[in-house]
């Protein structure tokens, strides 16, 4: 049995100060080698979910995308290459947002969503692995 990958995110904004961003690293399970980095910039106080949020039986990684301002829930396949990008999640120009993400089947329909939870506990689900629509 292949060990599974491993998902982390590194961010150098305690020794850079001016680097604000986040950015995800998947490294292989079995050796620590590194796969492959996703250029996209991610917000990094929030871990990714990952899971397979397509139903082709290959995992994919969801996380919080920030642009420096803004923050957004992003989608990747398992190669690293961006699925979707949804509108705005909140505004975190006071570096004070929190998230917490999770892929599950709530309503038990064979296709996984993708939550996503905010500091100030909202909840916001996309549905069946699409691009959200809000
Ligand atoms: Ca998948
Ligand atoms: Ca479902």
């Amino acid at each position: 049995m292949t060990p599974p990958d491993i998902v982390v995110v590194v961010y150098q904004g305690l020794l850079n100060p001016s680097d604000r961003f986040g950015h995800i690293y998947v490294l292989d399970g079995a050796t620590g080698a590194l796969h492959f980095k996703i250029e996209e910039a991610i917000y990094p106080y929030a871990t990714p979910a990952v899971g397979d949020i397509d139903n082709d039986g290959i995992s994919d990684i969801v996380a919080v995308g920030y642009d420096g301002l803004d923050s957004y829930l992003m989608a990747f396949d398992h190669d690293g290459a961006k699925k979707w990008k949804s509108t705005t999640v909140t505004e975190s120009s006071t570096g004070s947002d929190w998230f917490s993400l999770l892929i599950a089947d709530l309503d038990n329909d064979g296709d996984p969503e993708s939550l996503v939870d905010t500091n100030c506990s909202i909840i916001m689900v996309y549905c069946n692995g699409l691009a959200p629509t809000m």
